[in-house]
């Protein structure tokens, strides 16, 4: 199932003439999201996991579109989350049936600019590896550089730019991001939806939107999709070892692109507008995951 083996993973709690990297200690990161795996195999009936999902702004609509649910549980009724705070996302993830495979669907997730910090960002993917997932599907609404992707686009994330200025991972522990987000998912993704386009996401840390100026740096260094997730959240799935499929859903053009303002009730609307698409999309990728 394509799991990409870290490459710091045979020195984990190995040699002791090596400084240990990435090793589940009590109290760090990694064990309280093994804490939350274990939780959530109580809690849903399901031991292992296969594939996970976390849905973002405008995605939420596709996820009956992936199988049958078998189970939901509130994040806070597991170790390490904590309540969700934006309109439009809600604190649950659902067990879901597809075919031979259990996906576990993270109905919100936790943004950077919430203040909890980076590994609470971070912590569902986390727990999504410790219940077995190889495979990471992150999506997100986002806003354009491009006029030719209207709302309700979906678009592959090919690369990004993290802006945030932050890592989830401490210590020495020097994760390889080449091909971050699977060329391989990306072209099996373009053979069940030819007109998926691809770009560069760049992560701001948010909550505001950007200015017209920071759009202009945005295509100045090389992105064409900008939002406020993800990124951590995605180094995060490679330093677990898992490998990572990112589609955005424009929402919006970036700020300064069409004249109008942004404003997060036309967010909401373009995902609306722009369910049936999705649910069809995901619904077609995953069994091929
Ligand atoms: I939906 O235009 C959505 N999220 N940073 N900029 C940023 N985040 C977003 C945007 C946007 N649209």
């Amino acid at each position: 199932m394509g799991r990409i083996r870290h490459p710091f993973a045979d020195i984990s709690g190995g040699s002791p003439h090596r400084t240990t990297v990435c090793r589940v200690t009590q109290d760090s990161p990694q064990q309280l999201a093994q804490d939350a795996a274990e939780k959530l195999a109580e809690l849903t009936g399901v031991d292992r996991h296969d594939v996970a999902l976390v849905l973002g702004s405008g995605w939420l609509p596709a996820v009956d579109a992936l199988g049958e649910a078998t189970a939901e549980v509130a994040t806070t009724d597991l170790p390490g989350f904590s309540a969700a705070a934006v309109a439009g996302h809600s604190g649950k993830i659902r067990s879901v049936r597809a075919g031979e495979r259990n996906l576990l669907v993270f109905l919100s997730r936790t943004h950077y600019y919430e203040g909890k910090g980076v590994d609470a960002v971070v912590h569902g993917v986390r727990t999504a590896a410790a219940a077995g997932c190889g495979t990471i599907v992150l999506t997100n609404g986002c806003g354009g550089l491009k006029e030719t992707w209207t709302p309700g686009t979906p678009v592959l994330i090919s690369d990004h730019i993290n802006l945030t200025g932050r890592s989830p991972i401490a210590g020495a522990n020097f994760v390889d991001l080449t091909d971050l987000y699977s060329s391989r998912l990306r072209a099996m993704c373009r053979e069940v939806d030819p007109s998926l386009d691809e770009g560069v996401y760049v992560q701001f840390p948010g909550p505001h939107y950007e200015t017209p100026a920071e759009i202009g740096m945005v295509r100045a260094i090389g992105g064409h999709l900008v939002g406020m997730s993800t990124t951590l959240e995605a180094i995060a799935a490679r330093e677990a070892g898992m490998e990572v499929l990112g589609i955005s859903l424009v929402t919006n053009l970036a700020a300064g692109i069409s004249g109008e303002p942004l404003n997060h009730a036309e967010v909401l609307e373009a995902g609306r507008a722009a369910a049936s698409r999705m649910g069809d999309l995901l619904g077609r990728i995953v069994p091929r995951i």
